[in-house]
């Protein structure tokens, strides 16, 4: 298909519901720069799974030149306390009851099942179009693919063009005719070969002015049905830093690039004042980082507070080039939760090269605390039983946890139960797989459950102790009142109190230390010596 395209259809494939941000920036560009194109934004994450035959309509009656497909969540397993599928996986490893285990594995099937679904339902979706319309061509967007590019190539019809990474120059590339190809991208010809291109351009991020939501109204019905909750607003791109367990550095590359803080403060303003928003989600893959982010964050936050925009917003954020006077235009501008990674512990921090001080983190904390922070919540993601935890390192965390309450008050405080989720091409991926964790050719996107439940790290012996200790909170008959990751953090503590629980987990750990001292003695694969590695970063989720 050589010729410019008319019509395009964007489909948003099926996830939880979230904001569309992503496929609303490319459509908006393409707007801005190709007025005359017709779009259309169908959203089968509002449709129930039995209605989204929907789409077959759409193609029928828009018989649009190109489908452009985003795919957000493919290999969703981050399981937290919001999430049932932590309760499966805790019952099932380590239930003392047998009944629970077997139910945990029932819904473990369902989880599964699911999950292979989806995968086999968005595959679907692409040939359907193919099926309907011979010669349209099928674009693939998303974290999703940005991540899984390659095997996405392989498995959708011929003819599409799976693009990796941001989308906005790729896809006006594809609009024109895809005569100069722009970005990075697998294509699967008509033959269906498949070929890579490595991006070489830069997409220029400041030419990304606010989002024109009347158009995106236009193009999108349902805009409406995500006014209520938090929409996601992009402030840049980027980052430079290299903490062990994130892909966030390598989906949007290493260079911090950043939009115009007037355009992202117009944005946010007709956000709230056209159309009532009350929430919004910086989605940045951390909203401040390096020095020369927080300068960033800085003047936006001034253009919103110049703007007396009335807004509650959070985003992942870093703590430690935070200043007394960042901290309180944030709370003066409406931030609504802390969110960070968390552990209280410097060597897990420089295990991890998450690159800072603790002490600085706790200094920030108490400079929140300064500006006048009230009841906004403290929220925690922390990466429990990551490599290297220890009694002691965990018994640290639970001291910092329990500053922390002082600090704001239990109940502003949550700390997240979360593990790391490993993830491919990461040093801690490398590590586990040298260490004989995984197998070297194991497959990130396995269907295999015991596959999947090992990808979420929480390795004995301390894993059943905190596997334990979660399964106790959640039976605990006031955990209406308590925050679940609160009482499980308190059960941990206690069990780290008996004589004979630390030394039975001491000698566990001396026991796997040797084991696997003879393994990586052993192993031909090369281990990434995590602590000695450039010291780096963190934000976000593990
Ligand atoms: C912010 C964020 C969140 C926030 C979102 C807040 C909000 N209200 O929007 C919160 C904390 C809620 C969250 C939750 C979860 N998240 Co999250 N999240 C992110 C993050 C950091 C940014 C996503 C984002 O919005 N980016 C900004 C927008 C503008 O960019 P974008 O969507 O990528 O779109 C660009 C390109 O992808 C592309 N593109 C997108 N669509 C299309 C379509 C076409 C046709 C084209 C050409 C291009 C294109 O162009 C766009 C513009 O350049 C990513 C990691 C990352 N750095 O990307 C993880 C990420 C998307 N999340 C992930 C996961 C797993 C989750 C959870 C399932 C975690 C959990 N267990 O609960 C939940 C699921 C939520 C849901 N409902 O689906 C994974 C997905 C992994 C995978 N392989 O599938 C990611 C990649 C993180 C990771 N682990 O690596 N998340
Ligand atoms: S965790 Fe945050 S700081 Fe670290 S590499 Fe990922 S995005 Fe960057």
């Amino acid at each position: 298909m050589p010729t410019e395209a008319q019509t395009v259809l964007y489909v948003r494939l099926p996830c939880w519901k979230i904001y569309p941000g992503g496929v609303i920036y490319v459509a908006d560009y393409i707007h801005k720069q190709r007025p005359g194109i017709r779009q259309h934004l169908l959203d089968l994450a509002l449709i129930a799974p039995g209605e989204r035959r929907v789409l077959a309509q759409h193609l029928r009656t828009l018989k649009p030149d190109i489908v452009a497909f985003s795919w957000r969540n493919m290999q969703s397993f981050g399981p937290h306390p919001e999430d049932d599928a932590l309760d499966v996986v805790m019952n099932f490893d380590h239930s003392p009851i047998w009944r629970r285990r077997l139910r945990a594995a029932w819904d473990a099937i369902r989880i599964v099942w699911d999950y292979t679904a989806s995968r086999l339902h968005n595959f679907g979706y692409m040939k359907l179009v193919r099926r309907l319309l011979p010669t349209t061509r099928i674009v693939v967007g998303g974290t999703a693919v940005s991540i899984f590019g390659k095997y996405v190539a392989e498995k959708c019809p011929p003819d599409s063009i799976v693009v990796i990474g941001e989308g906005e120059d790729t896809m006006l590339s594809i609009v024109d005719g895809f005569v100069a190809p722009i970005g990075e991208y697998f294509h699967k010809d008509a033959m269906g070969q498949v070929t890579h291109r490595a991006r070489v351009e830069t997409f220029n991020l400041p030419s990304l002015t606010a989002v024109d939501f009347p158009y995106v109204e236009s193009i999108f019905p349902n805009f409406h049905d995500y006014l209520d909750g938090d929409i996601g607003v992009h402030t840049k791109r980027g980052c430079p830093l290299q903490c062990h367990f994130c892909l966030y550095n390598k989906i949007e590359g290493p260079n911090q690039r950043y939009r115009d803080p007037v355009e992202i403060a117009k944005e946010i303003e007709t956000l709230s004042k056209r159309y009532g928003v009350k929430r919004i989600w910086f989605t940045d893959a951390q909203f401040c980082s390096t020095k020369r982010s927080v300068d960033h964050v800085e003047k936006i936050l001034d253009e919103m507070l110049a703007r007396k925009i009335d807004i509650h917003w959070s985003g992942y954020l870093r703590l430690n080039h935070l200043t007394p006077a960042v901290a309180r235009k944030m709370v003066d501008s409406g931030i609504s939760s802390i969110d960070l990674s968390f552990t209280g512990s410097q060597e897990i921090i420089d295990s991890l090269t998450l690159g800072y001080s603790l002490d600085q983190q706790m200094e920030a904390f108490r400079m929140f605390k300064a500006s006048g922070l009230t009841d906004q919540k403290v929220k925690l993601y922390m990466p429990l039983n990551a490599p290297g935890e220890t009694v002691c390192t965990l018994s640290k965390s639970i001291e910092k946890i329990n500053e922390l309450y002082a600090l704001f008050g239990r109940d502003n405080v949550l700390p997240f139960i979360f593990f790391i989720g490993i993830q491919p091409n990461t040093p801690v991926e490398r590590l586990l797989i040298g260490q004989g964790y995984l197998p070297a050719d194991y497959n990130p996107l396995s269907f295999n459950p015991f596959v999947i439940k090992k990808l979420l790290y929480n390795p004995l012996p301390l894993g059943r102790l905190i596997g334990r200790a979660y399964l106790e909170a959640l039976e605990a008959p006031n955990n209406d009142f308590d925050y679940i990751g609160r009482a499980t953090m308190d059960i941990i503590d206690r069990e780290l109190s008996k004589p004979e629980i630390l030394a039975a987990c001491r000698e566990a750990e001396s026991r796997q230390k040797e084991r696997r001292s003879i393994r990586i003695r052993t192993s031909p694969i090369p281990i990434p010596d995590l602590a000695s590695t450039e010291t780096t970063t963190t934000c976000g989720q593990p």
